[in-house]
């Protein structure tokens, strides 16, 4: 058997059988690791011995950590796990808690002791925390004290739960007060390459949710991939954004990232596009992180604000409209860098420098992945065809004992449920999840470049277009759209935005019947919820 440094070894004998695993491979020199790494000594302590230790790592109001001060956190936090809370190399750690310098503390604190950390979204209720508990055979907890009511009635629920300790929080039981009775320093757990670094639960829409492994490995690789080729960041960025930890975009985008570049990070607990561009502007942030509508509701607001200091502009978790791309760039002069990243793959595998940038597409496997479109059977369609996407490269899906890695992992490559083609220069240009592609009439349409017209009118503030059921054509185009403050939503602005969608695209594919209403149903990272707008359809058996 391979060195581990766990010796509670659930995880690794949860991992799917090896021949279900996507083909894995770090061909580029700067992925090659040694086979002894831990990623939190890595991107902490390393950077701290480089010489970094006084510079801010950490911005949040009121707080500025450096990187010595979040080390010394991170310590103190692995002292109490393996002092106090009985803490064995191998364990699961459940965090919880929104986006906020202890959150991060305690992501390194768990994986310095060569725990696996499960970080999980702030707004889940005691079911769904109950479900990752058990399935994940958590048995330590390390949540915020403001929101602990789910997680004590999950407790209650989970035997295997055995340990919990309360961060900001006070008194004698307190994460802070335990840490302040330890002495500084800890002794990091000699992690193997592939031991479990953390496992990520997925924002899946429905059914019992899945549990994606990554290994040490995997966390470095993110950071030396999507970063080092396409974001290229400085010592003297400091990010921001509004993806949550737990989600790994954010882990990526807002803590990852930028301590492998010896930069800085904001973290805010609830941002909307107006307190982002605020935080942009007091903060003088450099690198924002977040999703296309909040870059067109930012986009509208921006002049009231100072964010001449931005100079980058990531966007991630739901396809980027040509539209929203071009207005970001009208107004602040920022060409977006758009990736698509899947919990699966762990971030970004397709994506574009500024220079680079298409409109339309996401851009290219970055270097280190490769990625076709594939048929049914999983032969590679010529380009132009839309068919399956299939990626592959240093990161990958295992699940967490879960039948459904039949269906991500094919043939060593992992689909990721998008509907896409390449075009003849190698840019793949996103259509639709799979499940979301519209079949009316026998003709193939995308919602989302029904989305993109639409969105160009300036009347809509919002939309999203499914399929709804449809005796004669089987499926119509269904437009919901959200207005603008002001906008009337009547038969007048059906017919005009219906006239609009047909003068810029193909007019078979106008939105047949359009509703109104107040706002888009999303999850909580941000992603259209389409199944929603598709059963509301059905149950309201049409007008
Ligand atoms: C969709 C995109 C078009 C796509 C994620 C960056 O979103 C992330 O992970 P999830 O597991 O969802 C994955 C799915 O989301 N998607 C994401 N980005 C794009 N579609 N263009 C994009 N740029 O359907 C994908 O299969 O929630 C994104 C980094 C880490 C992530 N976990």
């Amino acid at each position: 058997m391979n060195y581990t440094a766990h010796i509670d070894r659930f995880a690794a004998d949860n991992l799917p059988p090896r021949d279900q695993w996507p083909e894995m491979f770090c061909e580029l020199p700067e992925l090659r690791y040694p086979s002894r790494l831990n990623c939190a000594v890595e991107l902490l302590d390393k950077t701290v011995a480089a010489g970094l230790g006084d510079k801010p790592v950490i911005l949040a109001p009121g707080m500025v950590w450096t990187y010595a001060q979040l080390l010394d956190r991170a310590n103190r936090i692995a002292r109490v796990l393996t002092e106090d809370m009985g803490l064995k190399p191998g364990n699961r750690v459940l965090l919880r808690g929104p986006n906020h310098p202890m959150m991060a503390a305690c992501w390194f604190g768990v994986v310095k002791a060569g725990g696996i950390a499960v970080a999980t979204m702030p707004l889940l209720r005691a079911k769904e925390l109950t479900d990752i508990v058990t399935k994940a055979e958590i048995s330590h907890a390390l949540c915020d004290r403001r929101l602990d009511a789910e997680l004590r009635l999950a407790q209650e629920r989970c035997p295997t739960l055995k340990s919990v300790a309360w961060f900001n929080d006070e008194g004698a039981q307190a994460l802070e007060t335990r840490m302040a009775r330890k002495v500084e320093g800890f002794g990091n757990v000699d992690t193997a390459l592939e031991d479990v670094a953390l496992i990520a639960f997925t924002s899946g829409t429905t059914g019992v949710p899945k549990g994606t492994m990554h290994f040490h490995r995997d966390v470095m690789a993110i950071c030396d991939c999507f970063p080092r080729s396409t974001l290229r960041p400085r010592p003297d960025d400091v990010f921001c954004g509004t993806p949550p930890l737990a989600f790994t975009f954010g882990l990526g985008g807002l803590l990852l990232f930028p301590m492998r570049f010896g930069a800085a990070t904001v973290l805010m607990e609830k941002l909307t596009p107006e307190t982002l561009l605020q935080t942009i502007q007091d903060y003088k942030a450099t690198v924002c992180f977040t999703a296309p509508t909040f870059y067109r509701a930012m986009a509208a607001l921006a002049p009231k604000f100072h964010i001449a200091g931005l100079r980058k502009s990531v966007s991630a978790g739901e396809a980027l409209p040509a539209p929203i791309r071009s207005l970001w760039k009208q107004t602040t002069g920022i060409e977006i860098i758009d990736g698509i990243g899947s919990t699966e793959l762990l971030h970004i595998f397709i994506s574009a420098r500024e220079e680079d940038s298409r409109p339309g597409a996401t851009g290219k496997p970055i270097p280190g992945y490769k990625a076709r479109v594939v048929d049914e059977a999983g032969n590679p369609v010529p380009p132009g065809n839309i068919g399956k996407l299939a990626v592959k490269g240093p990161t990958g899906c295992r699940y967490l004992a879960d039948p459904r890695q039949k269906n991500y992992v094919q043939n060593g490559w992992n689909l990721t449920g998008d509907a896409y083609l390449m075009d003849t220069d190698g840019y793949f240009v996103y259509q639709a999840r799979t499940d979301d592609m519209i079949i009316s009439a026998g003709y193939n349409i995308a919602g989302p470049e029904v989305e993109s017209a639409l969105l160009q009118h300036p009347q809509v503030a919002e939309c999203a277009v499914v399929g709804a059921t449809d005796e004669e054509r089987g499926q119509v185009v269904k437009a919901f759209v959200v207005l603008r403050e002001g906008a009337a939503g009547n038969e007048r602005m059906v017919k005009e935005l219906q006239d609009f969608v047909k003068s810029r695209i193909a007019p078979y594919k106008y939105p047949r019947r359009v509703e109104f209403i107040a706002a888009l149903p999303r999850t909580e990272t941000g992603k259209v919820q389409r199944f929603r707008l598709r059963e509301q359809t059905s149950i309201k058996g049409e007008s």
